[in-house]
């Protein structure tokens, strides 16, 4: 952890009176945990906040406290623009197009760029909601109820449920502190690691059907019609990456996602000691070690040949 910056970002915090809190698109339980408990703290502080993002708020996060809040656009009207789990600014949409200036950057990807004044980047973190939980209460905001809540829920998204292998027995202290804080465990769990609902899990069946391997490497695609026959109302793979590295002996999994808009999503997940987030830079994506994603222009029939030779050369070279 970097104190100079979280001095500098205790400073800034302090001073700011109208802040503008930004998280990245297609955001997942980390984006949103980490926007709603940095910007719920502040606001019962007395600032003005607006928390913002260029998408919608996914269905499942909306049961939390302040998600009615978040809004898509902006005016210039502020004194302090932070950006929370952005590796990039490519990853914010409009908010990164509009040459905005960044004052804080808190992340945890070992891809980010740096891109702010202060940059606040722990890349031993589990979730930027970690980094936020550990270092609200020295910046001088506090921990309320809706603040635990959301901030467990980045933690548990990110870990899917504790079992990542960048698990630390100090991210369970953190986690029985936000309990002990009024963070609902059972609850949030349920909510945003394991409920799916009935059209997700239909999308699974036909993205489950047509699974595939090669020795340790194991992937599947979901097109635009599996969505649609499914009723599946997101333009995501409903985590059906997380069920592909429940598979034994699967040490790369891939999930190619076909988008409405002529791309295509991809998804890695690895095993301890296989880096995916290299392969996942070559394609101009990025992520961690063990979950990486990229977005790509084209065929989905003709990209993913490509995507998975780089991929099965990229796990022969790591053994
Ligand atoms: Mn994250």
């Amino acid at each position: 952890m970097n104190s100079r910056s979280s001095t500098a970002i205790r400073q800034a915090l302090q001073k700011a009176e109208r802040l503008l809190i930004v998280t990245h698109i297609r955001p997942d339980g980390d984006a949103i945990g980490s926007l709603l408990g940095l910007g719920l703290a502040l606001k019962a502080a007395g600032k003005s906040v607006l928390m913002a993002l260029d998408d919608q708020v996914p269905t499942q996060f909306r049961h939390l406290e302040g998600s009615e809040l978040i809004n898509r656009s902006f005016q210039r009207d502020y004194d302090l623009a932070i950006s929370l789990d952005c590796s990039d600014k490519s990853r914010l949409g409009q908010f990164g197009r509009d040459n905005l200036e960044w004052d804080i950057n808190i992340d945890h990807h070992i891809t980010n760029d740096g891109y702010a004044k202060i940059n606040l980047i722990d890349t031993e973190a589990v979730a930027t909601a970690e980094i936020i939980a550990t270092n609200i209460e020295d910046w001088g905001f506090q921990i309320s109820k809706p603040v635990a809540d959301a901030l467990l829920m980045g933690i548990l998204t990110d870990t899917i449920g504790f079992r990542t292998y960048n698990m630390r027995s100090d991210v369970l202290r953190l986690a029985a502190r936000l309990m002990d804080l009024g963070a609902n465990l059972p609850e949030l769990y349920a909510r945003n690691v394991y409920q799916k609902s009935f059209e997700a899990v239909k999308m699974w069946g036909s993205g489950l059907s047509r699974l595939q391997r090669k020795d340790g490497l194991v992937w599947t695609m979901i097109t635009n019609e599996d969505r649609s026959e499914a009723g599946y109302p997101g333009k995501d793979d409903a985590d059906m990456i997380n069920l592909l590295t429940a598979i034994e002996d699967a040490k790369i999994s891939v999930v190619f996602i076909e988008q409405p808009n002529g791309k295509v999503k991809v998804s890695w997940r690895a095993v301890a000691g296989v880096d995916v987030s290299q392969v996942a830079a070559e394609f101009g994506g990025g992520g961690h070690p063990a979950a990486a994603g990229a977005e790509l222009t084209g065929k989905i029939e003709e990209l993913y040949k490509i995507v998975l030779e780089k991929t099965y050369l990229h796990l022969r070279r790591g053994q």
